[in-house]
């Protein structure tokens, strides 16, 4: 078939005539707009769900109360390191040119705000020589080193790119189920 004097493939061309027959630019641009919506709600829907059926409160939910600056703060009650809020990052970050060890000791601690207990994750910051602040020693459920598994007198930043260890933070995992 010829079009224009250049050659077009038949089956092709009539589908395509078909196709811009019916529809309109403004509808294509409609179907492509709701399709790219769509697409950007289905990650989101099961990640929703699985919050909602766990339950496990919200980590905005949970109530706080106390310095997490202090060795007092309830979150620390496993601790064994220097508080990185005292040391430029924060109970759940790592201060600026350091990395967060991948492996990490867990503790369980009580939230005094509604009496529950969490697990509290200790995650050493690795990178630079060690902070020297807010020296924090609590050793809830600390076993012996020769229990490697469940002591916390370990250097988690072993585990990391580079082995020097900073200071620790204090991330709370969920709730614990006793
Ligand atoms: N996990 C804190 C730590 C780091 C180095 C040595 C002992 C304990």
């Amino acid at each position: 078939m010829q079009n224009d004097g250049r050659p077009v493939g038949g089956l092709a061309e009539v589908f395509s005539r078909t196709i811009a027959r019916r529809t309109s630019r403004r509808g294509l641009l409609g179907l492509l707009g709701a399709s790219m919506v769509g697409s950007l709600g289905m990650p989101l829907l099961p990640v929703a769900r699985a919050a909602e059926g766990s339950g496990q409160p919200r980590k905005a939910d949970i109530p706080d109360t106390g310095d997490d600056r202090s060795c007092d703060y309830w979150r620390y009650c496993a601790m064994d390191g220097y508080l990185c809020g005292c040391c430029g990052g924060s109970v759940n970050s790592c201060p600026p040119g350091t990395e967060m060890s991948p492996i990490t000791w867990i503790g369980t601690c009580e939230n005094p705000a509604d009496g529950k207990r969490y697990v509290i994750s200790y995650n050493d910051c690795c990178g630079k020589s060690a902070c020297g602040n807010c020296f924090c020693n609590t050793n809830q459920g600390d076993r012996p080193v020769y229990f490697p598994a469940k002591s916390n007198d370990v250097n988690w930043c072993l585990g990391a790119a580079t082995p020097i260890y900073n200071c620790s933070t204090a991330i709370i995992i969920g709730l614990a189920v006793e």
